[in-house]
């Protein structure tokens, strides 16, 4: 059924300093990174954001198509973090640890994250996450922080059929009745208090923290970065990001960019 978000409840009893204390919300948007990033520009304070029923051109990384039907949770934050534009990535990896961290205790999912930008539950996307700073040079003006999560909708209603096999959502995983708007809050709040983390204590505890929840480590995995496919073993994750695999041929090759699959193999 057609479920709309109730945009009062996105705010009431959020128990955040700054996160969502200034939220913009339509029905229908292109896509809520773009909104949240021409408001940056107009100078829309850190904490800021900018969330939708729906996106009609919801975006993924290197131009791909995020599909984003009523009942999900898509929205973007500004962020203007002290951060050099090398380490903005570092913001995708404390995203999905808030959100990993609210889908366990929300609803007691066993998550997974992915690298770089996946959380999964029971092996399968349930959320994606996209940051977008502008920067000269190495100084960071703002950052946008996209996610979206497959929330009050089923899979099989709403995302293509191409995706069903690597797709979920929350409502095909849990009993209870899925309220975006609750499962908002907890992330933000978790995303506030880890984004605080990172600025003052850095980023090696809170990649830790991610480490715990990233099932792949250790396991034979298939890493296409888009020039070539290659077989190993994913065996770190370094604090630039970077993803190391220990090659079957045996050298260990680290990896920027690229999508991640788990190999038959293990
Ligand atoms: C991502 O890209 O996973 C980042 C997704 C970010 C979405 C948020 S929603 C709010 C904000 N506004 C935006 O416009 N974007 C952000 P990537 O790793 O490149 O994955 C994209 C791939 O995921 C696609 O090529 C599909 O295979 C798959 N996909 C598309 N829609 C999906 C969905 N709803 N659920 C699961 N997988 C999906």
């Amino acid at each position: 059924m057609r479920r709309e978000m109730n945009v009062t409840e996105l705010q009431d009893g959020l128990r955040t300093k700054r996160f969502g204390k200034s939220i913009l919300f339509v029905r229908a948007v292109r896509s809520t990174n773009d909104w949240a990033k021409q408001l940056a520009e107009f100078g829309a304070p850190e904490g800021t954001v900018a969330i939708a029923d729906s996106q009609i051109s919801g975006r993924g990384r290197l131009g791909r198509r995020w599909f984003s039907p009523v009942g999900g949770l898509w929205f973007s934050i500004i962020l203007r973090p002290e951060l050099r534009a090398g380490e903005v990535s570092r913001l995708v990896f404390v995203a999905s640890l808030a959100v990993a961290d609210a889908l366990r205790e929300t609803y007691k999912l066993c998550v997974e994250t992915k690298w770089p930008n996946d959380v999964l539950v029971n092996g399968r996307k349930v959320c994606g996450i996209l940051a977008e700073a502008k920067s000269e040079g190495e100084k960071v003006s703002f950052v946008v922080v996209g996610i979206g999560v497959n929330a009050g909708f089923r899979v099989r209603d709403k995302l293509p059929r191409g995706l069903w096999g690597i797709a979920t959502s929350l409502e095909d995983e849990v009993d209870s009745r899925i309220e975006p708007e609750l499962l908002f809050r907890t992330v933000l709040e978790r995303f506030e208090s880890f984004y605080q983390m990172l600025l003052e204590d850095g980023f090696v505890v809170l990649l830790d923290m991610w480490k715990r929840y990233a099932g792949f480590l250790g396991r034979m995995v298939e890493v296409n970065d888009g020039s070539e496919k290659v077989l190993g073993r994913a065996i770190d994750v370094g604090t630039d990001g970077s993803l190391s695999v220990r090659l079957q041929s045996g050298p260990t090759q680290r990896f920027f960019v690229g999508e991640v699959s788990l190999s038959s193999f293990s």
